[in-house]
């Protein structure tokens, strides 16, 4: 397809073809047009069908409608390719807290047919130097309450060129750019192949990696998990903590949302308390966090059931069966489950309300295959513990990264988690496959043990790991962050020993437990358990 891409890095640096992954479109709503550009999927095709006045998003003391959204991305782009001399092909940073102003930046990218890399707001100027340097970026957009580090960045790393503020009110800012430039914009006409983002992924471990994704891909996530499994309307009410720079959070908080015409409620601090507040005063219906924070939300049950709440989206991180009991408890509501990637773009195995099993992820969502397989790569039979193969619409592209060839093989996915399949085919999540235990001959799967520890009523959050151990190889130890007032000593290591044995099988107990006050996380809220490793 001829690329609208003037600059083009993407496509050069896009891995060859016999490493990238098989895509699958069997599904009528995958087959897309040549020409395609997400901007006008998802926004200004609202406005032309008469929905502009439709309230699109949301955040403390604002509210913009599709029509608004429209206009600041459209001045946006003109800014971007007028003052700042962007031409399609090139790369746009993006720092921001989860804010309206994020959002009409990440359009206008689309729109003027750049890419857009939206960086995580805790970032350091040494990762986002990084960043810079493997995007090979040349423009950023910046929040001015985020600038210093964004300042830094831009003096180390001279091929970032072409900076703006917003948020904030000087004669040099976006806002005073956008006064002066028109409302009006003609999208570029890109390829559904044209790259249009590059997501770098949280990854636990390791050097960032660029994951490129193309205007179909974006489409193309909208298509899959939101009418099959989520099931939205266009008067939902969608709010979240996961950042916009984590994949998680594009989808579950504006692409998805946007995609019905629905709303979206932005808050640039999202820890539990703050969540129910929001859900509160902007009566959401949608919410798509972590499995720690339902795990904390839990105890406002009686708040959150007199709120519209009505589904409730769970990833990132293994949902634990107790977490699933705990929340359906509090609040009446069954909670989503779904495993994502970056590499993916978003979820492809889940499963809706009426089809949830305790301790399953779920079944591929429709326009995905997945199966478990050994380490030559063939399917194993139900049952059997493996490694989860996925391919789909959308699939892994590392941006000239060596790293592409183990998580591609012959044409499938491999993220890295070991997982089951039962006889029914659904599939259950195991461990990352770095973090299988094998302590004398048994194969013991990290999260199944902090399932059976966070079940005790002490415990706040726990992580296990294996560690070495002359006589069994490895053994089993558990770090525990209690809850308050409970006893750091000798008595509740016995007692959380004891209650490890009663509900999984003896040989998994922690022989070791450590008390902590804290654990290590990523900005996406993923345990990283390899720091617990290093710990002497
Ligand atoms: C783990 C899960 C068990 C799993 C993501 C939804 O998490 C996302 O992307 P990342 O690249 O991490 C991918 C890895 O995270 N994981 C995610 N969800 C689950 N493990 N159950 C789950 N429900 O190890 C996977 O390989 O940070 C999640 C949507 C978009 C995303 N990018």
């Amino acid at each position: 397809m001829t690329t609208a891409h003037v600059d083009t890095f993407a496509r050069d640096n896009l891995p060859p073809a016999d490493q990238q992954p098989e895509f699958l479109f069997d599904l009528p709503a995958l087959r897309f047009p040549e020409r395609l550009n997400c901007a006008t999927e998802l926004l200004d095709r609202h406005v032309a069908a008469g929905r502009g006045d439709r309230v699109c998003i949301r955040a403390p003391g604002l509210t913009w409608t599709y029509a608004d959204l429209q206009d600041k991305a459209n001045r946006i782009a003109n800014v971007l390719v007028q003052d700042m001399g962007l031409v399609p092909g090139n790369r746009v940073l993006l720092r921001a807290p989860n804010n309206p102003m994020l959002v009409a930046c990440w359009f206008a990218v689309m729109k003027a047919g750049g890419i857009a890399v939206a960086t995580m707001p805790l970032l350091r100027a040494k990762e986002l130097w990084a960043i810079v340097e493997i995007g090979k970026v040349s423009h950023a957009l910046c929040d001015a309450h985020l600038a210093e580090e964004m300042r830094l960045t831009a003096l180390e790393n001279p091929q970032l060129r072409h900076l703006r503020h917003f948020n904030y009110t000087g004669p040099d800012s976006l806002e005073a750019a956008m006064e002066r430039a028109s409302p009006h914009f003609v999208n570029v006409d890109t390829a559904s192949d044209d790259t249009c983002l590059l997501g770098f992924t949280s990854g636990t471990t390791g050097v960032p990696k660029a994951t490129m994704h193309f205007h179909r891909d974006i489409m193309a996530i909208c298509q899959c998990w939101p009418p099959h499994v989520l099931k939205p309307t266009k008067d939902d009410v969608f709010i979240g903590s996961p950042p916009l720079a984590f994949t998680f959070g594009l989808g579950g908080l504006v692409l998805f949302p946007m995609s019905v015409g629905a709303s979206t409620v932005l808050l640039e601090k999202a820890s539990p308390p703050q969540l129910l507040d929001g859900i509160k005063e902007f009566h959401a219906t949608v919410l798509f966090t972590a499995p720690t924070s339902y795990r904390t939300l839990a105890a406002r049950g009686i708040e959150l059931r007199r709120t519209p709440l009505r589904k409730c989206v769970s990833a990132g991180e293994a949902l634990p069966a107790s977490t699933r009991a705990l929340w359906k408890e509090a609040t009446g509501i069954e909670l989503i489950d779904g495993i994502g990637a970056t590499e993916l773009l978003h979820i492809f195995i889940s499963h809706d309300e009426s089809n949830a099993r305790p301790g399953a992820t779920g079944k591929p969502v429709p326009g995905y295959q997945a199966k478990v397989v050994d380490d030559n790569g063939h399917e194993v039979p139900p049952g059997t513990i493996g490694k989860l193969a996925v391919k789909g619409p959308t699939g892994c592209r590392y941006l000239a990264d060596e790293r592409q060839k183990t998580y591609v093989k012959d044409g499938w996915n491999l993220t890295g988690d070991a997982y089951v399949m039962d006889a029914d085919g659904y599939f259950f999540y195991q461990a990352r496959t770095d973090d299988m235990i094998i302590s004398a001959g048994y194969n013991i799967a990290a999260p199944e043990v902090e399932d059976a520890l966070m079940a005790h009523p002490a415990v706040a959050e726990c992580a296990v790991i294996g560690v070495p151990d002359e006589e069994r190889g490895q053994i089993v130890k558990a770090y525990v962050v209690l809850r308050p007032g409970q006893e750091q000593d000798a008595a509740m290591v016995k007692t959380l020993q004891d209650f490890v044995k009663q509900t999984v099988a003896p040989y998994k107990y922690p022989r070791a437990v450590e008390f902590v006050d804290k654990l290590p996380r990523t900005q996406t809220g993923k345990l990283q358990r390899f720091k617990l490793h290093e710990t002497p």
